[in-house]
């Protein structure tokens, strides 16, 4: 069945995904957005935030009109409901962030030991850096002794023996200080959800501001620990970031090439599939059979992780995995967990995309799945592009639909480390630039997609107008991917930002959008926040900053959005959370967190508004600071 054009312009902004919607519409293929319109109309009391089903009395719900029951079987009323929920969905994202880095400091380890062939170490700077930040004695210790004991030393910090987070030392004096006083300092990553788990059970806590305030020590854990810990172990294997020239969009796919994508999140998988997709021989093979190479592309976070390091471009994000899939170009697509929707291995039956799973974590319907452990990850990875090469012999012509024209250029690579590099080794003309009005602030602009938001819309609608306005962006995640393809991230975007923004990009050769790369390594930026909030005496909610999550969908955002909000981040999102079924903990949430963190959360679904919310408090902040 053919989608009205109408239909197509609603679900998305994006030509390539214009395109291929009708496209899959004619393979048959259903997407995200056709189960999302069937499962219309949603449920309302989950919506609200106010169902429950912890226990085996229930499940319950409360009425919101206040006519039914206000009360589930064990007495919780709606604002302990409400708190409950949010709280497993906080323990939800930290969990899988941090499991994410936990499965890094695996591998960080077993290349100490000399087990994790094709690994090693890229950045010694950074090991060294974290062992002394950790307390680890480096005494004329070997690079690989010295992974073994900074491993030792992360595995600690997933535990329950510390009274805070090591990187909690990494925070502004004064932020560690309204922690403290709130009791809300993260002690150790697993021990912080499963507190959560512990609290939320039927009978624990039953007061909903103290299970708020736990939700936040809980995403604090997050922030500062696992997610943390998965951007620098990565940083610390795979490099540190630095700018790099790459494109996006499905055209990066290649009709006379060998295509592989990698979806997911972790680079221990994508980055052996990158090194193996070099290998001459596979390259040799990939010739013998008629292509012209071996093309890697990336989705989500993963891809992100790529793109950063490698330049290896992007095909899409969240909303664009089944689509690309449509092209009938994929002769291998990887996955390994997180936001990889289950529906894609029976949408790839559709063409002759062979679908792989490779962490003992996460299976998925119709794919095949192959183990990727540290020790056999290397040669896995090339009997995969081996066997991804045979697939390209298989591909059905009537199926493929090459996307037209060019895939849209853009930069990414904006480590922290490469950020200061390009102000000239320190981050004083950034905070010049904030003082003298040229940058008015800066905003973290990151998440997901989400089908309730018409594609990409609310990422770029947001962005453009803060540029516009003299306010630096940097993004992360599937926000950052829409950036690239509205065309907002090569050095010519200058023109869009307003006058002092657009002049500090030329002078500086950079986007006013700058990359800073996938949702973990949303703690670059406030890694940044920090360094400039110590530069200036201040605390970060002093300074002119603000984050937004214009479309977000995943759990893993609710503990981002919540872990931005605790270190003094005012944070806007455009899709509702369920937490409108009690009204106290929308005022609490909303307005009385300023209070108690000079910070708090707005719920803005329309991107022009959002901005403006966001322009009003950077000119709040900055108002306060005397700029
Ligand atoms: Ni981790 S979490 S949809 S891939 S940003 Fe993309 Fe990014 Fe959300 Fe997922
Ligand atoms: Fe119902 Fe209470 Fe059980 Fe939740 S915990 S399902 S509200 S009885």
């Amino acid at each position: 069945m053919l989608l009205k054009k109408e239909e197509i312009q609603a679900r998305t902004i994006t030509e390539d995904g214009r395109l291929f919607l009708q496209k899959a519409a004619q393979d048959g293929l259903e997407t995200v957005w056709d189960r999302y319109q069937a499962q219309q109309p949603q449920c309302g009391f989950c919506e609200l935030g106010l169902s429950c089903r912890n226990c085996s009395m229930g499940p319950c719900r409360i009425d919101p009109f206040g006519e039914g029951p206000q009360r589930g079987v064990c007495g919780a009323d709606a604002d302990i409901i409400v708190a409950r929920n949010l709280g497993r969905m906080i323990a939800a994202g930290a969990a899988s962030h941090s499991d994410h880095g936990r499965d890094l400091v695996e591998v960080l380890r077993k290349v100490g030991e000399g087990k994790a062939p094709g690994y090693g170490i890229q950045s010694e700077e950074k090991l060294r850096k974290l062992a002394s930040e950790l307390g680890v004695a480096q005494d004329g210790k070997s690079a690989e002794a010295l992974a073994v004991a900074v491993a030792e030393a992360l595995e600690e910090e997933f535990g329950t023996r510390k009274k805070a987070l090591a990187f909690v030392g990494r925070v502004p004096e004064k932020r560690r200080k309204v922690w403290e006083k709130l009791g809300i300092t993260p002690r150790g990553i697993d021990r912080e959800t499963s507190e959560m788990m512990h609290r939320t059970h039927m009978g624990v806590d039953n007061d909903w501001k103290s299970l708020l305030l736990h939700g936040l020590r809980n995403a604090l854990s997050d922030g500062w620990g696992g997610s943390l810990i998965a951007t620098e172990v990565s940083d610390i294997l795979f490099g540190v970031p630095k700018p790099v020239a790459s494109e996006v969009n499905l055209r990066v796919l290649k009709e006379d090439q060998v295509n592989i994508v990698v979806h997911g999140h972790n680079p221990i998988v994508s980055e052996m599939i990158f090194q193996a997709a070099q290998d001459p021989e596979l390259l040799q093979l990939a010739e013998e059979k008629g292509a012209q190479g071996i093309n890697l592309a990336g989705l989500c976070c993963t891809g992100n992780e790529l793109l950063m390091r490698r330049g290896i471009p992007i095909a899409g994000n969240h909303l664009m995995t089944e689509l690309a899939l449509s092209t009938g170009l994929v002769d291998m697509m990887l996955v390994d967990y997180q936001c990889i929707m289950p529906a894609l291995g029976e949408a790839a039956r559709c063409y002759h995309t062979r679908m792989v799973s490779t962490s003992d974590k996460a299976r998925y319907p119709f794919m095949e799945h192959r183990e990727f452990r540290p020790e056999n990850a290397r040669q896995l990875a090339r009997d995969l592009v081996q066997e991804a090469v045979e697939s390209y012999t298989r591909r059905i012509p009537a199926k493929v639909l090459s996307p037209p024209g060019d895939a849209v250029k853009m930069m990414a690579g904006f480590s922290v480390e490469a950020i200061v590099s390009a102000l000239g080794g320190s981050a004083g003309p950034l905070i010049d630039a904030i003082k003298s009005g040229a940058i008015q602030g800066a905003v973290g602009v990151v998440g997901c997609n989400n089908p309730k938001i018409r594609h990409d819309y609310g990422h770029v609608t947001l962005t453009t107008r803060l540029i516009q306005n003299d306010v630096l962006v940097v993004d992360t995640g599937c926000a950052a991917v829409a950036h690239a393809k509205a065309g907002l991230k090569v050095p010519e975007a200058a023109e869009k930002a307003g006058p002092g923004l657009q002049q500090v990009c030329r002078a500086l050769g950079i986007p006013p959008v700058l990359h800073m790369g996938s949702c973990v390594d949303n703690v670059r930026i406030f890694d940044l926040a920090a360094a400039l909030a110590h530069a200036l005496g201040t605390d970060i909610s002093d300074l002119p900053l603000a984050a937004a999550a214009p479309e977000w969908y995943s759990e893993k955002a609710v503990s981002i959005a919540c872990y931005a909000v605790a270190s003094g981040v005012y944070t806007v999102l455009g899709t509702p959370p369920p937490i409108f079924g009690s009204p106290n903990i929308v005022k609490l949430l909303t307005e009385d967190l300023d209070d108690l963190l000079g910070a708090s959360f707005a719920v803005e679904p329309d991107p022009t508004k959002a901005a403006d919310l966001i322009l009003e408090r950077i000119r709040a902040k900055r108002a306060a600071l005397g700029l």
